[in-house]
């Protein structure tokens, strides 16, 4: 299974050359110097390909389950265009995304904008990956009927991922702590329009477009109409949010040599789903403590011990916890969190569980409907995972 899905995700690496150089083909068909062809290459390699590409797997996944057959290569190149197209749609955020979170690293390095020659230079090039979609959009699937249908789709996630952005961004400013701001209802909407929409909406709807899948039909023998980009979105949306509860769950309660990283969300004042939960338990001695210690950063002190202990193991980090975090997590201990995330996460499984059962797949084998493994493949793939 491991070395199928390596060899499916070597697969999918394999186009994104193509890509590339045909992006870098035309910018250089219209008379740019080769400084400027330097740099839009490297801006394409920096912030497109290091990533995990589930997004952009899951619309070749999704093609293939809903065609009931593997694909011809033709088709194959086809289908791993859209799916990079998803990941330069991620890179496009995650740019901006780093610049006005004041990141450092991404994916194992530092963040583009930090790189000395970039700076602010980040903020065109992010437009530019936004109009890299659109290019290869045109050069690959003009002629197709649903060609507007993929250009719209593109441009309204964007709209809904740049809401969730704000309202992010306007939640959980990076130097103001006020837990009064934070709820879990906010929490959902934020999740929703800055995650779901376009990590688990997204790449489904492409390959439902790509497959032809009407907006609506009749199956033989049922009365009612089905519409199946709604019935998608229904169970999609609810998936991501629950993917992103269970990011934000993994940031306290995770293993760092397990997810690969160290959580920061207490120390960054993240409105995420844990201090949310515990905002709408917690007594009000228990709140006094969130709201004195959460947002903190460490003491000089502090950082000056992770330093030391850090040089110990090669620079690695070590998950060395300031003061005022333990106090936060000491209190998400006292609330019980583990346990309400472990009974949230077998109460969200049996509902998507149960909306999924509902889909009518018509005859086995038949193409054009909505097939209950495309929203089973992702569930199992994120049910009670540790990383
Ligand atoms: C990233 O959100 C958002 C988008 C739309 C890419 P974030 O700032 O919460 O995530 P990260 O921790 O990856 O910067
Ligand atoms: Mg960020
Ligand atoms: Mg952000
Ligand atoms: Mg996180």
């Amino acid at each position: 299974m491991l070395r199928d899905n390596e060899a499916r995700k070597a697969k999918f690496e394999g186009v994104w050359n193509t890509i590339h150089d045909e992006l870098l083909d035309h910018f250089k068909a219209c008379g740019m110097p080769i400084e400027a062809q330097e740099w839009y290459s490297k801006n394409l390699q920096y912030n497109v390909p290091g990533g995990k590409l589930n997004r952009g797997l899951s619309v070749v996944d999704t093609v293939e389950i809903l065609k009931c057959r593997p694909l011809t290569e033709e088709e194959y190149i086809s289908v791993a265009v859209l799916g990079w197209a998803v990941e330069i749609f991620q890179a496009f955020f995650l740019v901006t995304d780093d610049l006005m979170d004041s990141s450092i690293t991404r994916r194992g390095q530092p963040c583009y904008y930090r790189r000395p020659e970039v700076g602010l230079i980040a903020v065109n090039d992010a437009f530019m990956l936004e109009g890299a979609i659109f290019h290869l959009l045109k050069v690959h699937f003009k002629s197709e009927p649903y060609y507007v249908d993929l250009v719209e789709l593109f441009h309204e996630t964007a709209y809904q991922t740049e809401i969730g952005q704000l309202i992010d961004l306007i939640t959980a400013p990076e130097d103001m702590v006020d837990l009064s701001k934070f709820s879990l209802e906010k929490h959902s909407l934020i999740v929703i329009y800055k995650t779901a929409f376009y990590s688990f909406y997204l790449p489904v709807a492409l390959a439902m477009l790509f497959c032809r899948i009407p907006t609506s039909y009749t199956l033989p023998g049922s009365k009612s109409p089905v519409a199946p980009y709604e019935v998608a979105q229904a169970i999609l949306i609810p998936l991501g949010e629950y993917f992103q509860i269970q990011d934000d769950y993994l940031d306290f309660a995770g293993v760092p040599a397990q997810i690969g990283k160290v959580g920061t969300d207490i120390v960054d004042n993240k409105c995420s789903w844990c201090i949310n939960t515990a905002l709408s338990l917690a007594t009000p001695e228990q709140r006094k403590i969130l709201d004195e210690n959460y947002g903190v950063k460490p003491t000089q002190e502090e950082m000056e011990t992770a330093k030391q202990l850090a040089k110990g193991k090669n620079g690695e980090e070590q998950g060395y916890l300031g003061e005022a975090e333990k106090r936060v997590k000491a209190v998400y201990e006292e609330i019980g969190l583990r346990k309400i995330y472990a009974d949230y996460e077998a109460s969200v499984y049996k509902r998507l569980i149960g909306m999924i059962d509902q889909i009518d797949e018509g005859a086995p084998g038949q193409e054009g409907v909505l097939k209950k493994d495309v929203f089973k493949s992702f569930l199992d793939k994120i049910y009670q995972r540790q990383k």
